[in-house]
This record gives C-alpha cells, sequence and structure tokens, in this order.
C-alpha cells in the first residue's frame, strides 16, 4: 500500500465499517486470555518496519479481538453507545492534531473549548451577578484528573503559599462521602494533603452523603487542631449512581468557608435535563464541577471538564512563563497558561459536533430517556421473584443480585462465555451486580435480553451469598 494518506483514510473507513459491522452481528466478544491473545496477535515490536498494507492488517486483526464498548451488551462502565458526529469530529481532531496551548496551534478549536466551557458554566450555574460572565474551566484527560485539578485549587486558595513553598505543615481536610470515587484519595496521596485526611463521611440508606454526619466531623476536626478546607459531593456515585445533597452541603460549606466541589463525572449531564436537574439543586453555590461528557452524554473518551465559578483560581495555581509557547494572543486564548498538562490533546472538538448535532433538546432527551431505561430495568427485576433490587435507582445504575447466587460469578461468567460485559459492585457489604444504563441505543428488548442472559448462567451455578467479609468503601 502507498503511504498517500488518501489511501491509508479509505483503509481506515473500510476497517471502522467492519468494526462497527461486526459490533451489530457479535455485540459481546468472548474473553480471551491475555497470554493467548498475545500469541495469536503478534503484538511485538518489530526491529525492521513493516509495509503499511501489513500494519493496516495487523492493525485489523487487533480491532477484531477488541471489546465492542459501544454495543447493546456492554453495561460495564460508565460510558456507552456511539455518537456518531462526536466519533466523526474525534477522528479529524486526530488529523489536524492541534495541541490546545494556544491558539497559534489551535485556532478555531480554541473559541470551540472556550465556548463550550461557557456554555457548561451556565448550566452549572456559574454565571456572574450580571448573568453577563461566567466563571472559566478547562478540559482534562479523564474525571479523575478533573478531581485532581478542583483538589490543587482548592488547597492552593486556602493554603497561599503551598504552591511556591508547599505546606505549611498544617493538616489540611477534605470531606467526602463513603462512596466517592477513589481519585479523590488518589489526588489527596499526589497532591501532599495525605490520604489519611480524607475524611470519609458516612452515606444514608440511598447512599448519600449524610450531612449530620459531615457536620461532626469537621467539629471534631476543629477540636484536634485540623484545617478542614474542602468538601466534594458526588452527583452520581459509581456504584449506585447517588446524588449528595448539594444545598444542604453548601449550608455547611459556607458555614466553614470550605470549597465546595461537585463530583459530577457521572451526573454532572442531569443539569440538561429540565425533568431531572433538582438531583443537583444547589449547583450554582459550589465553587466547581467536575462533568464528563463522555459518560451520560455518549462522547467519545475522554471528555472531561472542569468548571470553576472564578474563572482566575485555574491560572493562579497553573501559570508559568513559558517564552517559547506563549508568545501572542491573551491568555484568554491559550489555555495552556491555567492547564495541567503543556500538551494537550482536543477533547472539546467532539462534544462540539456532538452538540451541533443533538442541541440542548436532543441532550435533554438522551439523559431523560436513559433515566427511563433504568426505572425499567429497576420495575423488571421487582417483578421477577428470582431477583432482588437493592435500592430504588435514583439516577441510570441498578444493583440487584439474583436470589442465592454469586454476583461476581454470575459477571465472570457472562463475560467469559462471550453474552455480555455487566459489573459488580459492593452494596451495604454485599457484592451485587451493577447494570448501567447509560447507551440510549439501547432499548426495552435489549434489557430483557440481558436479564434473560443474566438469568441463564444463574440458573446452572451453585447456590452462593453475596455478603462479603470485609465491609470497604464501594466507591471506584
Ligand atoms: N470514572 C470511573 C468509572 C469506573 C466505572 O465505570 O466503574
Amino acid at each position: 500500500m502507498s503511504d498517500q494518506p488518501d489511501i491509508v483514510f479509505q483503509k481506515v473507513a473500510t476497517l471502522a465499517q467492519q468494526y462497527v459491522f461486526d459490533e451489530n452481528r457479535h455485540p459481546a466478544k468472548q474473553a480471551f486470555a491475555p497470554d493467548w491473545l498475545s500469541d495469536k496477535l503478534d503484538l511485538e515490536l518489530p526491529e525492521k518496519g513493516r509495509d503499511l498494507d501489513e500494519v493496516m492488517d495487523h492493525i485489523g486483526d487487533v480491532l477484531s479481538y477488541t471489546p465492542t464498548t459501544s454495543s447493546t451488551r456492554f453495561f460495564n462502565q460508565l460510558f456507552g453507545g456511539r455518537d456518531i458526529a462526536a466519533t466523526a469530529a474525534e477522528m479529524l481532531a486526530c488529523v489536524t492534531n492541534n495541541s490546545m496551548y494556544t491558539y497559534k496551534a489551535a485556532g478555531p478549536q480554541i473559541l470551540i473549548e472556550n465556548m463550550l466551557i461557557n456554555r457548561l458554566c451556565q448550566y452549572a450555574g456559574f454565571v456572574t451577578s450580571d448573568g453577563v460572565g461566567s466563571g472559566g474551566g478547562m478540559f482534562c484527560p479523564g474525571g479523575s484528573l478533573s478531581n485532581l485539578t478542583a483538589m490543587l485549587v482548592a488547597r492552593n486558595e486556602t493554603c497561599e503559599r503551598a504552591r511556591i513553598w508547599g505546606l505549611d505543615g498544617s493538616t489540611l481536610r477534605v470531606y467526602a462521602s463513603a462512596e466517592a470515587h477513589y481519585s479523590i484519595s488518589k489526588a489527596a496521596g499526589m497532591l501532599g494533603l495525605g490520604t489519611r485526611n480524607i475524611q470519609e463521611v458516612p452515606v444514608d440508606e440511598s447512599g448519600r452523603l449524610c450531612v449530620d454526619d459531615l457536620q461532626r466531623l469537621i467539629c471534631d476536626d476543629l477540636d484536634q487542631g485540623f484545617v478542614p478546607f474542602m468538601v466534594i459531593a458526588t452527583a452520581g456515585t459509581t456504584v449506585q449512581g447517588a446524588f449528595d445533597p448539594v444545598n444542604q452541603i453548601a449550608d455547611i460549606a459556607e458555614r466553614y468557608k470550605l470549597w465546595l466541589h461537585i463530583d459530577g463525572a457521572y451526573g454532572g449531564s442531569i443539569l440538561m435535563s429540565e425533568k431531572h436537574r433538582h438531583l443537583l439543586a444547589g449547583m450554582e453555590r459550589a465553587d466547581s464541577l467536575t462533568w464528563d461528557a463522555h459518560k451520560m452524554l455518549g462522547v467519545p473518551l475522554t471528555c472531561s471538564v472542569l468548571l470553576v465559578k472564578n474563572p482566575e483560581v485555574l491560572a493562579r495555581s497553573l501559570s508559568e512563563s513559558a517564552s517559547y509557547l506563549f508568545q501572542q494572543d491573551d491568555d484568554q486564548l491559550n489555555p495552556g497558561t491555567r492547564s495541567l498538562q503543556c500538551g494537550r490533546r482536543n477533547d472539546a472538538f467532539k462534544l462540539w459536533a456532538a452538540w451541533q448535532h443533538h442541541g440542548d433538546l436532543g441532550f435533554a432527551r438522551r439523559v431523560d430517556r436513559l433515566i427511563e431505561l433504568a426505572q425499567y430495568a429497576a420495575d423488571r427485576i421487582c417483578n421477577d421473584d428470582r431477583m432482588t433490587l437493592c435500592k430504588k435507582p435514583e439516577s441510570t445504575n441498578i444493583c440487584f443480585e439474583v436470589c442465592n447466587k454469586s454476583s461476581q460469578a454470575i459477571c465472570h461468567a457472562l463475560d467469559q462465555e462471550g453474552r455480555m460485559k455487566v459489573g459488580f459492585g459492593i452494596v451495604d457489604g454485599r457484592f451485587v451486580i451493577r447494570l448501567v444504563c447509560v447507551n440510549p441505543e439501547i432499548d426495552e428488548q435489549d434489557l430483557d435480553l440481558f436479564f434473560d442472559e443474566v438469568l441463564a448462567v444463574a440458573k446452572n451455578m451453585p447456590d452462593a451469598d453475596n455478603a462479603c467479609e470485609v465491609a470497604v468503601s464501594t466507591s471506584g
């Protein structure tokens, strides 16, 4: 094959079409052992380069064994489906290969990114009192990095010397629910806060942070000389999809002057739904919000944004001079002055393309539909005495058990047999199957099929108890 881009791009289009065609025919792939797959695919790096034809064939082989995460049988993670407009833009963003640090290097892509941040801030209620201006933000490579950036900014705004001189010896404390995402603890380790200084606040029976416990923990910490500086509310917890009560948490944050961050990596998109945005009531009182468009909005991974109410805080924590890079245009057009990264891929273009295609109304419909599907799944479980629903779902995750059968074993068997991918979590000290309704391409028949498959593999399994020995945090 010639190295001519047009010929290669034709081949890419053929491979993409083939992948989607196969995905429709075989929506789930058998899980092969890593060793077997390494041998089968010959993944070794050659010393002498191969002809491009051969490379493309090799790429095709790898694709044929790559899990189909956009299919109607993928329920394993908090993303799913394939938004075609966003996928097209993502592919083209690779072709243009801009780095999003300067206007000089990315041109209109920076204008698109700034506009998206502005619109998302409007949804979050991060607007100035005159309603004209808005907060700021930054696209980050995933929700974990958005959360990390929020915690960095909050730390530096509280402890002004920290960026220049390091922490001053005071023991800063962060509060987040026991169901918060593991990135919070990870970030505390990276930021010199210490993982032990994340105070795990107990949750209620729905998996929502208990505000009374938050208040109690803060008072105890103050009595002991700790310095509370940040509280993180989760909007859509990883396992149960629960929404912490933002307004009540905001009351406490205001009382103790804590930075209020909302980890809406999963559930932030609910802000686009008139019908369900009440789940985030009080959002506008927060200081920052993590919002992953690659979850409920279906944009290809990764498309995460950190929004901040005060647009200046990101630069205060992250701006450095680099005369070789920032050579023209004002900082507003040079996002590298307020980003964790230097080289930064363009994650905005695909969201912009999806927004062009669906509009606000289409995104709202998408969110509403996901919640409708989750309700259908919950009803199915309630109406079948072979299964038990753990909790009434608050949003799009449904946690359930098949009576007397191991949730872990069911999930493994479904994967091994190539029937579907679904994961398990822990709720109230029990292993449960976590069904995630995040792909709007799925319909009621697909969910019926899901339960048929679950019950079919469960039927042949020995009885087991899902109780887990250690009551561990269910997050992550
Ligand atoms: N943000 C990470 C989500 C992982 C999961 O789907 O469980």
